[in-house]
């Protein structure tokens, strides 16, 4: 095989044993790596109603057949497992030097199973893996972890690591790497918790195996001038995905006081000029010359990188319009392994919570010091700050009187930084999104605003699965990151010869966008089979307030969603997916997708249309 390595490193922690796997060329094209090779494996191996911080649940990091090449943007990997956020598949993209690493050392995924006996790390380098006492670690920050991991392996070696937030299994805990690099929105950094495993350091000596090593070069080479003669490359450089929180703003889609409204008041204060400003460099992944990690110094005086996600939900959202205050609370996060999107959203609905007189806890709008005390809080699991640590949908059901209205996420994951009062393609994006409420899927929201906002036609729908097709499924499973394309419009025409020359397999979009659905449908098989006769199209609906609670402020005031037209966009949607009125994939539909054996699976557990 080229391309792929054609290894697993399974990794049992409880019996300190590893096993190195090869696997089929079938599994290779079917899947191609990544997200599709997690999917595949926690779908074979997973038992029905595994506890997500249990032993038995599965960490895979996957990585691609692009994965480590001299390629545009190559550098990540995808962390999956059953999450314990949503209770249905979750999964990360990571840009990080262990993702080339683990591909060095001769692996496209590792699988972590069991659980260690006391805290530790593993120290992965090509054939051999040692299980090494992380109680020095243990209670460390991820900056702190990375540092004297750094001291003891050096500067090169890769590092997947947690905070003290995935060590005490918040819900929403991540994988944290290089101070600033994060991923594994719904939970990731709490199962890697729940196994007492701290970090994995990987190095790896081994050349990959290409089919046409000379055209790999030349391929690359072009990629990377092509990239840099975009015209919009200059800007990207300056100010990252940070300039879409003037866009946001301009469009009303700025979530602003826990999804409220769509303006800020103070959103040119935390936007990207005003980061510019601040700046004192750029940060990225390995093998990227986009490097889009905006480095600025806190109201602490530290580092902290900023994306627009991580400012708008711990800006806008809560009310807080002073930007090197928002890098203090961002900074907090990446050192404790906190999701910044979710933390900004249990913040949002505390904040709420508070106004409301419904929590006795006092936490006004954009008050900094409360939120760097909750934060803390939720990081330790004391008093409210443990509601919070299980998310939004879990501390709106304990909290109840109403809260569960304006609990915003879907499935249980925490909605990323997108209003959706206007935007009925990009909500619909959020619902049927493969691991809850992520943008990542299909971000349809600049070509709905440019296209016409209002409607809730066929039209969306298409584009909304057409998104799904390449970013859910192809990048997701190629690992490589998309922003190449979406931001500087590096064509899709690349990734077929890219492909080829590390494979040697003509593999065309035809092929890819079927793959693509195959590892969208298999994730929806896994949330449905884990949920079985619960399972219903209300799953797959945004939540209360963007139907009921219309905007207030801003050129787009008065706004809402139209419920009875969301529903007949969901069943549009369903028809097209080949889906019943349930949202559950036909048989017909599995069969057509090489997955006649999970439908068979899945119609064990509930009944299926043909
Ligand atoms: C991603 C989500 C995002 S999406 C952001 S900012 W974004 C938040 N970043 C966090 C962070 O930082 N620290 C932290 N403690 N938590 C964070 N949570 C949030 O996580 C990220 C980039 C970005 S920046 C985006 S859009 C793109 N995402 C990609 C993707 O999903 N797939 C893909 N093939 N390519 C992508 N390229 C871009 O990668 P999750 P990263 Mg990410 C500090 O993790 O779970 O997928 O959620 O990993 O290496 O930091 O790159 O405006
Ligand atoms: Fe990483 Fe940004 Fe480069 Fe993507 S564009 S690989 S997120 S540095």
């Amino acid at each position: 095989m080229y391309g792929w390595t054609g290894n697993i490193l399974r990794i049992d922690l409880t019996k300190k044993k590893t096993v190195v796997e090869q696997y089929g060329t079938s599994m290779a094209s079917d899947f191609l790596g990544g997200r599709g090779f997690a999917i595949k494996i926690l779908w074979d191996e997973l038992p029905l109603g595994v506890d997500p911080l249990s032993p038995i649940n599965k960490l895979v990091f996957a990585a691609g057949p692009l994965t480590g090449w001299p390629l545009p943007s190559s550098g990540k990997l995808v962390v999956a497992a059953k999450s314990p956020l949503t209770a249905g598949y979750g999964d990360g993209n990571v840009g990080t030097q262990a993702a080339v690493q683990m591909r060095r050392a001769g692996y496209d995924a590792i699988i972590v199973d069991g659980k260690a006996e006391t805290p530790t790390f593993l120290l992965v380098q090509d054939n051999s893996t040692q299980f090494l006492d992380a109680k020095d670690l243990w209670g460390l920050s991820s900056f702190e972890t990375e540092k004297k991991l750094r001291s003891l392996h050096g500067r090169s070696s890769g590092m997947l690591l947690i905070g003290q937030a995935g060590e005490n299994m918040v819900r929403f805990a991540n994988v944290v790497c290089q101070e600033g690099r994060a991923g594994g929105r719904p939970g990731m950094g709490a199962v890697m918790g729940s196994k007492n495993l701290k970090a994995i350091v990987i190095t790896g000596s081994r050349e990959l195996p290409s089919a046409h090593p000379k055209e790999m070069k030349e391929l690359g080479a072009e990629a990377y001038k092509e990239i840099l003669s975009k015209p919009s490359y200059a800007f990207w450089k300056r100010q990252g995905t940070m300039m879409t929180i003037e866009w946001s703003q301009e469009n009303s889609v700025l979530p602003t006081y826990n999804y409220r409204e769509g303006v800020f008041e103070n959103a040119s204060e935390i936007g990207g000029f005003a980061m510019e400003k601040i700046k004192v460099s750029n940060r990225g992944c390995p093998q990227c010359n986009m490097t889009c990690g905006n480095v600025v110094k806190d109201s602490g005086g530290g580092d902290s990188e900023l994306d627009y996600e991580n400012v708008t939900m711990l800006g806008s959202n809560i009310g807080l319009g002073d930007l090197k205050e928002v890098a203090t609370l961002n900074r907090m996060a990446d050192e404790f392994g906190l999701d910044t999107i979710s933390l900004g959203n249990v913040l949002g609905f505390a904040m709420e919570a508070s106004e409301k007189g419904i929590i006795k806890e006092k936490i006004p709008w954009g008050d900094f010091k409360a939120c760097q005390v909750l934060v803390e809080d939720i990081t330790f699991k004391r008093s409210l700050g443990g509601i919070l640590a299980n998310g939004v949908r879990s501390a709106a059901e304990k909290i109840g009187r109403g809260s569960s209205r304006w609990a915003m996420h879907v499935k249980g994951l925490e909605i990323s930084a997108y209003d959706c009062h206007t935007t009925p393609g990009m909500a619909l994006a959020y619902a049927t999104s493969s691991i809850g409420a992520h943008h990542k899927d299909a971000w349809i929201i600049s070509w709905e605003v440019k296209t016409g906002r209002e409607g809730y036609g066929v039209e969306k729908v298409e584009k909304v699965i057409e998104l799904q097709r390449i970013r859910a499924g192809i990048f997701e499973s190629l690992t490589v990151c998309r922003l190449p394309w979406i931001e500087v419009g590096f064509g899709l025409e690349w990734y077929p010869k890219f492909l080829w020359a590390a494979t040697g397999m003509e593999i065309n979009w035809e092929t890819l966008d079927t793959i693509g659905d195959r590892v969208f449908n298999l994730i929806r098989a896994f949330w449905i089979r884990e949920f079985g006769e619960k399972w219903s199209a209300e799953m797959d609906v945004p939540p209360t307030r963007w139907f009921e609670e219309p905007t207030t402020i801003g050129p787009l005031k008065q706004s809402k969603l139209d419920r009875p037209k969301y529903d007949a966009m969901l069943q549009t949607y369903y028809e097209k997916r080949g889906w019943d009125m349930r949202g559950i994939p036909s048989m017909t539909t599995f069969s057509r997708l090489g997955l006649a054996d999970a439908g068979k699976q899945l119609g064990k557990r509930i009944k299926l249309s043909t």
